[in-house]
């Protein structure tokens, strides 16, 4: 399945290594294809196949880092 473009609003990163901290552990997950973590505009800009995993998924991997997430528009 192809993937589609998934914008998060994350609070609570503090330098670049929670933004890179957060790319690498989506990366990990099956059917991430892409990940650009913003810390400054407090954004993670997903592409996700979502025949593997949804948006809800990729929340709960960015709270389980210890971040707060939500889905954008
Ligand atoms: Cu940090």
């Amino acid at each position: 399945m192809p993937a589609t473009t998934h914008t998060f609003r994350v609070e609570g990163m503090h330098c670049g290594s929670c933004s890179l901290l957060i790319d690498d552990a989506l990366e990990d997950l099956p059917g991430v294809r892409s990940t650009q973590t913003a810390l400054k505009q407090k954004r993670t800009t997903v592409e996700l196949d979502l025949s593997q995993n949804s948006p809800q998924d990729v929340v709960k991997v960015i709270e389980e880092l210890g971040y707060r997430a939500s889905p954008l528009p």
